[in-house]
């Protein structure tokens, strides 16, 4: 169900291939998503991973969920898929004689961590465990190789899933670059990342994949010049308002001052 952007053209236009799916630490078919909002449940906190704390559902999207930690802010919300290992059903942490924590950035005292804990979970709907799926193993090795494409979460805006490529293969690392962007939401991750997804994926889970975007990417070694219409390519004509655009001098000096991260969203 993506009406908008068609891999099977992408592919054959520019004679790429996609990264075949034994790569993935992700199953063959997407597990099911049947989870609701406003269900409760265990997860690690993202950013202190030793914490585990309360999370609500509060957004579901093909086979992941938008999780916002009890207690946080709306700010720091986080997607998980329902097959991951950092979230769990209700009562796990007790079994295994541990103790459920407040998030990090608590908004209340401490000291009214218990109560606000009872309050929280009384009455609150509980995802069943048998929603929860199990997390799929890694492949032994890294199979990726450069210049294989796949779907990739962008993670300065993981509500979206994109077009990428593999651009570096490193041990067990890969470099995971966006399909016209011009490098500001690469990344490094491991090759059992759960962040990336065979092509496909989106089209499987019901996801909406982003188009690529209508940069034309500028190698690393070469410094950035104004690119004349002519280099760009077809798909030029969209949101040329949008950031991490370098294409004309007017913008240069604002976009070399902003720090990463800055002009996203
Ligand atoms: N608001 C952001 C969105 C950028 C998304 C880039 N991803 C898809 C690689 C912007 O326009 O900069």
């Amino acid at each position: 169900s993506n009406e908008h952007f068609n891999w099977d053209e992408y592919l054959k236009e520019n004679g790429e291939v996609p990264a075949p799916s034994h790569c993935f630490k992700q199953p063959r078919t997407p597990p099911t998503n049947e989870f609701k909002i406003d269900m409760k449940l265990e997860a690690q906190d993202p950013r202190n991973v030793t914490s585990i704390c309360i999370a609500t559902v509060v957004g579901i999207s093909g086979a992941r969920l938008r999780l916002r930690l009890d207690g946080s802010d709306n700010k720091n919300d986080f997607w998980r898929l329902v097959d991951s290992s950092d979230i769990q059903p209700i009562g796990t942490c007790e079994k295994n004689s541990g103790m459920l924590q407040p998030p990090l950035g608590f908004r209340m005292n401490a000291s009214s961590w218990p109560m606000f804990l009872l309050r929280t979970l009384n009455g609150a709907e509980m995802a069943p465990a048998c929603i929860f799926k199990k997390e799929p193993p890694s492949p032994q090795h890294n199979h990726f190789k450069v210049g294989m494409k796949l779907e990739a979460v962008d993670r300065k805006n993981p509500h979206l899933i994109c077009p990428a490529t593999i651009s570096e293969v490193k041990a067990d690392d890969i470099f995971i670059t966006f399909d016209g962007w011009r490098g500001a939401f690469d990344y490094w991750c491991r090759y059992d990342s759960r962040d990336i997804f065979p092509v496909g994926w989106c089209g499987m889970t019901g996801d909406g994949l982003q188009p690529p975007g209508n940069r034309v990417s500028i190698p690393k070694s070469i410094p950035a010049t104004p690119s004349t219409p002519s280099r760009l390519p077809k798909r030029t004509m969209q949101s040329p308002q949008k950031s991490d655009d370098v294409t004309n001098q007017k913008n240069r000096k604002s976009i070399r001052g902003k720090r990463p991260g800055q002009s996203t969203s």
